[in-house]
């Protein structure tokens, strides 16, 4: 089983917090997601009573440790564009994920050859590409 980093906004907003949850059970049908939060759609930032240096240790260590990283990029998040490039100076491999129906994404993502960009128009394509990225 494959150790999946699994990236999503999260206070960069959280519109899309139902998809990353659909995304993250897709995938422990048959491999592990070490960031199960950032689908949970209770999410309360404020009752977490994580320090952000804890949060920030944590989620460093699971990105050199994991296997692969998917990225959920339609809602863009400061947080998420740091995971990708601390991922791609570690040599893990990157796919990004966004819907073009509703965002444009960052030139710094689309720029940089080393990222396996997905542009996606309905749900169905993550779910199939997943299937060729890690089955
Ligand atoms: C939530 C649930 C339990 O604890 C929390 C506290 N917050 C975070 N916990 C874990 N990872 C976080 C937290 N806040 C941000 N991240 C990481 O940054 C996640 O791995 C996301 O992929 C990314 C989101 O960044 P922002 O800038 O949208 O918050």
């Amino acid at each position: 089983m494959k150790k999946i980093y699994f990236a999503g906004s999260i206070r960069g907003g959280r519109v899309d917090a139902d998809l990353y949850r659909r995304i993250i059970e897709y995938i422990q049908k048959t491999d592990i997601v070490l960031t199960e939060h950032v689908g949970s759609p209770d999410l309360n930032l404020k009752e977490q009573g994580k320090k952000d240096e804890e949060i920030y240790s944590q989620d460093t260590a699971w990105l050199r440790d994991c296997d692969l990283i998917i990225a959920e990029c339609t809602c863009p998040s400061l947080g998420v564009g740091y995971e990708l490039a601390y991922a791609e100076r570690f040599g893990k491999p990157c796919h990004i994920f966004y819907d073009r129906t509703k965002t444009h994404l960052s030139a710094m993502l689309t720029g940089d050859p080393y990222f396996n960009i997905y542009p996606y128009e309905n749900e169905e394509d993550i779910y199939n590409a997943i299937d060729r990225i890690i089955r």
